[in-house]
C-alpha cells in the first residue's frame, strides 16, 4: 500500500469510529467507550488531518467546530413539502372530541392506536440529506419557506453529516425539535451571567438565540440537542408502515428519537400517558410542554389528511402554562442564615404549571434593575419544575403611573443592624450577625434540619416559635431544653413534647461530618463537609489549620477556606461549640482514620496518557488515598504522575524540581501504599 493510502485508509477507519461512538453517545445516550480513548482517536484524527489537508471531508467528524464567520443574514430556503403546525387541546374533554373526530371520519368504531410522543419545548428543524449526506438545514418560517441554517446545524453533535447503514431513501427530510437541555442552559446562563452578558429566560429562547446566530462557532460552544419526530419526504418504500416504526427506523439512520416515545390505544391510554409524563416532566432533562399524539398507522393518517395546516391526524395536548402574567403587589426584604437580604415579590396570586403562586424571588438588586422592575408593575412569572418562582420580565406598557422604585433598605428589616453591599458583590448582607433573629432562625432551622444533626420535629414554625417566645437563642440552647417549656407553646401536647425533648437528645452523636454541616459555615455544603471531616478526622485539628492547609483538602479553594478559617476565630462561634460540647454533644470519627489516608495533605498532578486505568480511575485512587488531584503543576504539587507523551506539565515539573514517576512508579506506589 503506498504511503496515501494508508493515511487515507486510517482516516477512513478513525471517521468511522468517531460516528459510531458519537452515535452511541449522542443518540442512543449510551456511551460505549471511556472519554479518553475518544479524545485520543479524535486528536490523532485532527493530527491527520492538519497534516494531509487535501483529505478533508464536508462529513468529517472534526467539521463540526463550526468556522468563526460573521454571515449577514440566511438564504432562504422552500419546503418541498410544508412544515405542518398541530392543533392544540387544553382538556380531556378537548381529547375526546379530537379522538371521536378520528374515528368518524375514518368511519370506525375500532379502537385507535396512537403514536404518544413528548412535545420538546424548542425550534423546529428540517434536515435534508441525498445520497445519504446532509444538503441543508431550514427552520420551520411560516411553514412554506424558512431560512437556511445549514452551518449552524451541522455543528450540532446528534445530527449526522451522514446518515448510518446503507439502506435509506435517496432523499431524505427528517423534522424534528431543536433544544437546549435544562443543565446544559443552566450552565450557559452561569457562564453568560460570570461574563457579565445578558442571560437567556428560558431553554427555549436559549435554544433559538443559539442556532440562529451569525457566527456558528458560537453556535458550536451551546449545549444544543436535535430530536427526530417525523420524516416528510422519502421514499415511501423504505419506511415501516406505522408512526413508531418510522422513528425507529430514523433512529437506525442515526437519530436520536425520544427515549419516552410509547404506543397506547384508545383515549383512555392517551390520558393515562398524559397524566405519566406529567408527574415526570420536572425530573426529564429538558423542557416539554405537552403530549404530541399520532394516529401511529400511516396509512390512516393519509386517509384522515389535513385542514389548513395541520395534519386531523395529530394533536398537542398542552399542560398548564408555565408562564403567566400577574401584578406585583410588593417587594419585601428577607434576611437568610449568612445574612443575605434578598428581595421577594408579593405576587398577585397567579395559577402557574399547576399550582399557585404568590412569591417569586427577585435574587438581589442587581437582578431588579436588569428587569427595571416597580412595586405595582405587570410582570411574566414563570415556574419550571420544584424550583423557586422567577420573574422573567415586566410589561413596561402595563406599568400603573403609581407604581414606585424599589431601594435596597439600609437597615435589616428584622434587627435594626445596617444592611452593607460590599462593592463588586450582587449580595447586601445585614451586619446584625447571630443578633440578628432571622439569621439566628435560620441557622437553627439549618442546624436541625434532616441533612444536619437530623433533630425530628424540629421544624421551621417551631424554631421561629422557640426563638420568638425567648426559649432559645443558639443551637447549643435546645440542649438545655425542657419539656414543660415546650409543652405550653401553640400547637404543642404534652407527648410531642416528650418526643422533640427525646429527638434533640437523640442527636447528641452525630457523625463528624454532619456536626460541620449543621455549623452552616458558608459555602460548605454536605460533599465539602465530608471532604473536611475526612481529612481532619476531628474537629480541633479543622479548627486550627490554616489557610494553606485548609487548600489542600479536596475540592476546598481559597474562597471556602477563607469561610472556615473565618467562622473558626469568631469568638461566639468558639462559645456556641464550647457550649454544645459542654452541654454533651459529640461527635464520631470518620471511620477512615487520617492514618489510613496516608497521602494526606499531598497534591498530585496527572499528565499524559496511562496505559492500565483511565485518569478518572486514577484520580479517584489518589484521593481515597487522602491526596488532592489538581490540573496544574505549581510550587505546591507534591508529584507529578506522568503518562505517555506527557507534554507541557511534566516540562514545568522538571524545571520546578518537583517529584515525578512513571506509570510504573505510580503502580508501584498505589500497591504499596494499599499495603
Ligand atoms: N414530538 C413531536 N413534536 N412535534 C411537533 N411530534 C411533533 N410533530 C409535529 C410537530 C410540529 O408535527 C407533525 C405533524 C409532523
Amino acid at each position: 500500500m503506498t504511503d496515501q493510502a494508508a493515511v487515507e485508509k486510517r482516516l477512513a477507519a478513525l471517521r468511522e469510529l468517531i460516528d459510531e461512538y458519537n452515535y452511541h453517545y449522542y443518540v442512543l445516550d449510551d456511551p460505549s467507550v471511556p472519554d479518553v480513548e475518544y479524545d485520543r482517536l479524535m486528536r490523532e484524527l485532527i493530527a491527520l488531518e492538519a497534516a494531509n489537508p487535501a483529505l478533508v471531508t464536508a462529513d468529517s467528524p472534526t467539521q463540526r467546530v463550526g468556522a468563526s464567520t460573521t454571515m449577514t443574514s440566511f438564504a432562504e430556503v422552500r419546503h418541498e413539502i410544508p412544515m405542518l403546525s398541530l392543533d392544540n387541546a387544553f382538556s380531556d374533554e378537548e381529547m375526546d372530541d379530537f379522538d371521536r373526530r378520528v374515528r368518524e371520519r375514518l368511519a370506525s368504531e375500532e379502537t385507535v392506536e396512537y403514536d404518544c410522543e413528548p412535545k420538546l419545548d424548542g425550534l423546529a428543524l428540517s434536515l435534508r440529506y441525498e445520497h445519504g449526506r446532509l444538503v441543508y438545514g431550514a427552520t420551520r418560517g411560516d411553514g412554506y419557506a424558512g431560512e437556511d441554517i445549514t452551518a449552524n446545524v451541522r455543528t450540532l453533535p446528534s445530527i449526522p453529516l451522514k446518515l448510518r447503514g446503507e439502506h435509506f431513501p435517496e432523499k431524505l427530510e427528517v423534522r424534528g425539535e431543536v433544544y437546549m437541555p435544562k443543565a446544559g442552559f443552566e450552565r450557559l446562563n452561569n457562564m453568560l451571567t460570570n461574563a457579565g452578558e445578558k442571560t437567556f429566560v428560558n431553554p427555549r429562547n436559549a435554544a433559538a438565540g443559539s442556532l440562529r446566530q451569525k457566527d456558528p462557532s458560537v453556535t458550536a460552544r451551546r449545549p444544543l440537542e436535535f430530536c427526530a419526530y417525523s420524516v416528510a419526504v422519502a421514499d415511501a418504500s423504505h419506511l415501516p408502515d406505522t408512526q413508531s416504526g418510522m422513528l425507529e427506523q430514523v433512529q437506525q439512520w442515526g437519530f436520536r428519537i425520544n427515549p419516552e416515545m410509547r404506543v397506547t390505544r384508545g383515549i383512555k391510554g392517551c390520558l393515562d400517558y398524559y397524566r405519566e409524563m406529567m408527574e415526570k416532566r420536572d425530573d426529564l432533562p429538558y423542557e416539554i410542554d405537552g403530549i404530541v399524539f399520532k394516529v401511529n398507522r400511516l396509512d390512516l393518517q393519509n386517509q384522515l389528511g389535513f385542514i389548513s395546516r395541520a395534519p386531523r391526524w395529530a394533536i398537542a395536548y398542552k399542560f398548564p402554562a408555565q408562564e403567566v402574567m400577574t401584578v406585583v403587589r410588593d417587594v419585601e426584604f428577607q434576611v437568610g442564615r449568612t445574612g443575605a437580604v434578598t428581595p421577594v415579590a408579593r405576587l398577585e396570586p397567579v395559577f402557574v404549571g399547576g399550582v399557585t403562586v404568590s412569591n417569586a424571588t427577585l435574587h438581589n438588586m442587581d437582578e431588579i434593575h436588569r428587569l427595571d422592575l416597580h412595586r405595582g408593575d405587570a410582570v411574566i412569572v414563570r415556574r419550571a419544575g420544584d424550583v423557586i418562582p422567577q420573574v422573567v420580565k415586566v410589561i413596561p406598557e402595563r406599568r400603573p403611573a403609581d407604581a414606585t422604585v424599589v431601594e435596597l433598605p439600609t437597615s435589616c428589616p428584622v434587627c435594626g443592624s445596617d444592611v452593607l453591599q460590599v462593592e463588586g458583590e450582587a449580595v447586601a448582607r445585614c451586619t446584625g450577625g447571630l443578633y440578628c433573629a432571622a439569621q439566628r432562625k435560620e441557622a437553627i432551622k439549618h442546624f436541625a434540619s434532616r441533612r444536619a444533626m437530623d433533630i425530628e420535629g424540629l421544624g421551621d414554625r417551631l424554631v421561629e416559635l422557640l426563638v420568638d417566645e425567648g426559649l432559645i437563642s443558639s443551637v447549643a440552647d435546645l440542649y438545655v431544653l425542657r419539656e414543660d417549656q415546650v409543652a405550653g407553646l401553640e400547637r404543642m401536647g404534652q407527648k410531642s413534647a416528650t418526643n422533640l425533648i427525646q429527638a434533640i437528645d437523640g442527636s447528641r452523636r452525630p457523625e463528624l461530618w454532619r456536626f460541620i454541616y449543621a455549623l452552616g459555615i458558608r459555602e460548605v455544603g454536605e460533599a465539602t463537609a465530608k471532604a473536611l471531616a475526612q481529612d481532619f478526622g476531628d474537629l480541633k485539628a479543622l479548627q486550627e489549620a490554616d489557610l494553606e492547609r485548609l487548600q489542600l483538602v479536596n475540592d476546598v479553594g481559597p474562597i471556602v477556606a477563607g469561610h472556615v478559617h473565618s467562622f473558626f476565630r469568631q469568638p461566639h462561634n468558639l462559645e456556641t461549640i464550647e457550649a454544645l460540647i459542654e452541654r454533651g454533644v459529640h461527635w464520631q470519627a470518620p471511620e477512615t482514620r487520617p492514618a489510613e489516608r496516608p497521602l494526606a495533605g499531598q497534591t498530585y498532578v496527572l499528565t499524559g496518557t496511562l496505559q492500565t486505568m483511565t485518569r478518572d480511575e486514577a484520580k479517584a485512587r489518589l484521593e481515597a488515598l487522602g491526596a488532592k488531584v489538581s490540573g496544574s503543576v505549581s510550587a505546591k504539587t507534591s508529584c507529578v504522575v506522568a503518562g505517555e507523551a506527557a507534554g507541557s506539565k511534566l516540562t514545568k515539573a522538571e524545571s520546578l524540581g518537583i517529584r515525578v514517576v512513571d506509570e510504573q512508579g505510580f503502580l508501584a506506589l498505589l500497591a504499596e501504599l494499599a499495603g
